[in-house]
């Protein structure tokens, strides 16, 4: 049977990022899901100005209400970008309704910076929610902020990767821990994957494509949780997303210029699909 698969974040309605990847992403990985909008964006924050931002909190708590009479429960739920006053609800939202992983993207920054309206406090706020996850997935950015410390981006080695991955899952408690963009040279570019269990770090890496493209992050996860659900390991479910999210990097970068906001991720979903069946 199909699994139902909740995913908790904002609907940026250009911008192909959040829940307009993950739906079709995760609908393409075979699972039903179903959605819990955080907010309701003309865009998303990154690369536009004078955006609207319409919260979700009060109807969130609505309709968990509703689906709690209606006894409504999902077999994994997948967060990404929330608002800074939701993650009592989230918390209580995996508590009660989830019979399955709790996957969570801690999105709060990139390349060294808190997104629009993020400060530490919320990334305070953000490493509860964290807390005893099944799996979370920061970029360099994020594992930094959730540990209260300055983002290192580049200079780094094998030695403080694993520092950083194995600090941050001991202190959330999470089960695994994805960390996306590590790269030790100009030509590779990867995720670090530990996992509590054996306490060992495992790299993946691919080509390395010298263009920071918004909402990637967005894509790769979403990959990575179609794969999970879908039975692979976290290790292989990881991979697949990399090599996912590249060829979809790979698809938008020659229009870089005309459509810098987001990946063209819609052409490369068969290659996603076989990825998954194999
Ligand atoms: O891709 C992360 C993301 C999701 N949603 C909104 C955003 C961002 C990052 O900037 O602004 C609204």
């Amino acid at each position: 049977m199909e699994k139902r698969i909740l995913t908790v974040q904002d609907i940026s309605c250009v911008g192909q990022c959040s829940t307009t990847v993950a739906l079709p992403i995760l609908s393409a990985c075979g699972h039903e899901t179903a959605i819990l909008p955080t907010g309701i964006l003309s865009t998303h924050t990154a690369n536009f100005v004078g955006f609207t931002v319409l919260s979700m909190t009060g109807e969130m708590a609505k309709i968990m209400k509703h689906w709690k009479s209606e006894g409504i429960t999902f077999d994994g739920i997948y967060t990404g970008y929330i608002l800074p006053d939701q993650v009592p609800l989230i918390t209580e939202l995996c508590s009660d309704f989830n019979k399955g992983p709790k996957i969570i993207d801690p999105v709060l920054g990139d390349n060294g910076k808190f997104y629009y309206g993020f400060d530490e406090k919320f990334a305070k706020e953000m490493f509860t929610l964290c807390n005893n996850a099944d799996v979370i997935l920061p970029n360099l950015t994020e594992a930094a902020f959730l540990l209260g410390e300055k983002p290192v981006l580049e200079g780094y080695d094998e030695k403080f990767i694993e520092k950083l991955i194995k600090k941050l899952a001991d202190k959330t408690k999470a089960k695994n821990v994805i960390l996306t963009g590590v790269s030790f040279d100009d030509s590779l570019l990867g995720v670090a994957v530990y996992s509590q269990n054996d306490k060992v770090v495992n790299y993946y890496f691919a080509e390395k494509i010298p263009q920071s493209i918004h909402g990637t992050g967005d894509i790769y996860s979403s990959a990575v949780v179609g794969a999970y659900l879908n039975g692979k390991t976290l290790f292989e479910s990881a991979k697949i997303a990399v090599d996912y999210t590249v060829r979809c990097i790979k698809n938008t970068y020659d229009e870089y210029e005309q459509h810098p906001y987001g990946v063209f991720f819609e052409e490369a979903l068969p290659s996603l699909i076989e990825a998954i069946k194999k």
